[in-house]
């Protein structure tokens, strides 16, 4: 089943939005894997921006999302990084819907709440940066008859 990298970024927990951000996700019925708070170290930052190293913005980017607590997760269902970023919105949270998670609580596009991975290949490489594979946890959902 496919699956993608989620991360509230040090804004989003700030302003108390992780329950909100995972409460989107479950409710649309995708699966939680793995999940964790953690703060991310100078060296892990720039790996994870890699991509962005030449841009100018990059040095900003790697001090706001070291400045604190971030919550990282790992979500599985069909269609998920794809489906993600919809939820998420667009980048700049002034063009994001409303209705998407940057577009209801982001106001700069320095501090958009939410990361996500744009394609399976960044999706792989951004889940194996974060997680052992032992910290995911892939599990079928029980017959529910015993709970009430
Ligand atoms: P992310 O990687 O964080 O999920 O965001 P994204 O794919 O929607 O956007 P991306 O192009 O990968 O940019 C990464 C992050 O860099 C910040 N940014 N700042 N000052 C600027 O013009 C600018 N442009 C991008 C944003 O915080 C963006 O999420
Ligand atoms: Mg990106």
């Amino acid at each position: 089943m496919e699956k993608t990298f989620l991360m509230v970024k040090p804004d989003g927990v700030q302003r108390n939005l992780i329950g909100e951000i995972v409460n989107r996700f479950e409710r649309k019925g995708f699966q939680l894997v793995g999940a964790k708070l953690m703060q991310i170290s100078n060296e892990l930052a720039s790996e994870h921006y890699g991509e962005h190293k030449e841009r100018p913005f990059f040095g900003e980017l790697v001090d706001f999302i070291t400045s604190g607590p971030v919550f990282a997760m790992v979500w599985e269902g069909e269609n998920v990084i794809k489906t993600a970023r919809e939820m998420m919105g667009k980048t700049n949270p002034a063009e994001a819907a409303p209705g998407t998670i940057r577009g209801d609580f982001g106001v700069t596009v320095g501090k958009n709440v939410i990361h996500g991975s744009d394609s399976p290949e960044s999706a792989e490489r951004e889940i194996n940066l974060f997680f052992d594979q032992k910290e995911l946890v892939s599990y079928t959902k029980q017959d529910q008859s015993w709970i009430y």
